[in-house]
């Protein structure tokens, strides 16, 4: 394990592309993109943007849904980004168009204070997360902002979406820094870690700070242990031998869509179970209803009440003070003393979530919860101890396949098309393989031993994605964006060419 990142480190503004696509066919790559990128920019805008700015996409090794709990997390940034060019427009509209045609250019006014439509989605909201994120932040903390600007504004992005790799937060956090950039404002990568996650709360997903944080502060070379609350960023090497390889399930994830049955209705469980946890361990109901809001609040509850049973797991507390029987209303209404809609009258997204949910399953997200969170610390106990090479990777593996049951048996973020693609990771050598980012859809991760990795690719491509080629499902030639083997990547970056 490296230092930790320098504290007031801000984002690096680079004049080439070097010192982050490195001088291989990467750089190449990169090159082109940049150069089709400011033609595009021309075609619309009939003019050269000021600066670029680029942030990843993330894989999460392992800590699933718990960084809204407060908990750590281990993920790397990926190779894939997102690359916003722009300037300053003379009108007061933001205008956000994207290279790829699919994608209609999206047109707002230039005011920072309107709040977006997320009954209407479309996929530019994400940059307006971004600018809306960047006066609030900038206005928290007493700068004056003078007259909103208009943005003239184009994106690449090669995060695919939907994959749980983020590119949710790739978009937020590069739009973050392309205006951050054209204001001439610059900030400690930790703060905008922090507020990016605010940022995106604006598209109606109650996000953890992860997936921002990582594509913030990522060094190349390592994964990051990532606390929140206050952010903080531990650099983790990676075992040599072994690879981690992302895989599509081709099902698409629609975080903000399904929000409220999925995403945010696991958040607002994790929050029912802290309070009824709370009160059965003594807190005042009124108390507990108004002053808790994670499972980490009550940890300290919990392991007290385990320390009794002599242990330290606050997974013990779960198991003797929650039912597995699925809660209704009435009954948490009983424990707490008061509606639920009173509980959570202040967040419209969480009552979206209550006219949503037939039962509420408290034990099974709780338990998930605290054990996934011991999970991350083994991961990294593991990287940091003296097994030998091949120990250590086959002991990485098995927590990933811990991680990946409970995530799809507990916490029930899995889908059929997940289930079959990890199970054929497995089957064709995996050490470990999981559902990785929000799931319901998305990809897999799977640890495989370096000297495997390109026979391991190939029977993938045979075994789960060529009967879905022959369906028509994907193109042969696009296999690599959906199965590819990925080395951790560097962090946000701003470029003025
Ligand atoms: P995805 O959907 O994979 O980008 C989401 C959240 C994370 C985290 C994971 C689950 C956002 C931006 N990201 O990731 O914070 O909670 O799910 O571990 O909502």
């Amino acid at each position: 394990m490296a230092a930790a990142a320098a504290a007031g480190e801000v984002v690096p503004t680079f004049s080439s592309l070097e010192p982050v696509y490195g001088d291989g066919s990467q750089l190449e790559e990169a090159r082109l993109r940049f150069a089709h990128l400011a033609d595009k920019f021309q075609a619309v805008y009939a003019a050269r943007p000021a600066l670029f700015a680029r942030s990843p996409g993330r894989v999460n090794l392992i800590g699933e849904h718990i960084d809204y709990e407060g908990y750590s997390v281990l993920p790397m940034a990926i190779r894939q980004d997102m690359i916003v060019a722009i300037r300053r427009a003379e009108g007061k509209e933001v205008r956000v168009a994207n290279v790829d045609d699919k994608y209609p250019i999206c047109v707002y006014p230039a005011d920072p204070d309107k709040e977006i439509d997320i009954k209407n989605h479309k996929w530019g909201h994400y940059f307006m997360c971004g600018y809306k994120g960047v006066y609030e932040y900038c206005r928290s903390k007493g700068i004056d902002m003078g007259e909103p600007v208009g943005l003239d504004v184009v994106v690449d992005g090669t995060v695919p979406t939907g994959s749980g790799l983020s590119s949710s937060a790739a978009f937020v956090c590069s739009a973050t820094i392309a205006i951050m950039g054209v204001l001439e404002k610059n900030f400690p990568k930790k703060e905008v870690a922090q507020f990016t996650c605010q940022s995106e709360r604006h598209i109606g997903t109650q996000s953890g700070g992860m997936d921002q944080a990582i594509s913030i502060m990522a060094k190349p070379g390592f994964a990051e242990l990532i606390d929140f609350n206050p952010i903080h960023a531990t650099d983790v090497q990676l075992p040599p031998g072994g690879t981690f390889v992302i895989a599509h399930c081709l099902a698409e994830s629609k975080k903000a869509e399904t929000a409220a049955t999925n995403y945010n209705n696991r958040v607002v469980e994790c929050r029912l179970a802290a309070i009824v946890l709370a009160i059965k361990l003594g807190m005042e109901a009124k108390k507990a209803a108004s002053s808790v809001t994670t499972l980490s609040d009550v940890e300290g509850l919990c392991v007290s009440f385990a320390g009794k049973e002599g242990s330290s797991d606050p997974g013990v507390a779960v198991k003797k003070l929650l039912h597995e029987e699925p809660y209704t209303v009435e009954e948490i209404e009983k424990i707490t003393g008061q509606s639920l809609t009173s509980v959570f009258q202040s967040s419209q997204t969480s009552l979206d979530v209550l006219r949503a949910a037939k039962h509420f399953k408290l034990f099974q997200r709780a338990f998930h919860v605290y054990s996934e969170a011991r999970r991350v610390y083994a991961f990294r106990d593991t990287v940091l101890s003296k097994l030998s090479a091949e120990n250590m990777l086959r002991k990485l593996g098995d927590l990933m396949n811990e991680s990946h049951y409970s995530c799809s048996v507990l916490y029930e973020c899995s889908c059929p098309e997940l289930e079959e693609l990890v199970k054929v990771c497995r089957d064709n050598g995996a050490l470990g393989a999981r559902l990785t980012g929000a799931g319901w859809g998305g990809c897999a991760v799977a640890l495989v031993k370096e000297g495997i990795v390109p026979q391991f690719i190939t029977n993938l491509k045979e075994t789960y994605y060529k009967s879905r080629i022959d369906r028509g499902v994907i193109n042969q030639k696009d296999l690599g964006l959906y199965v590819f083997a990925s080395k951790p990547s560097s962090g946000a970056a701003i470029f003025k060419l």
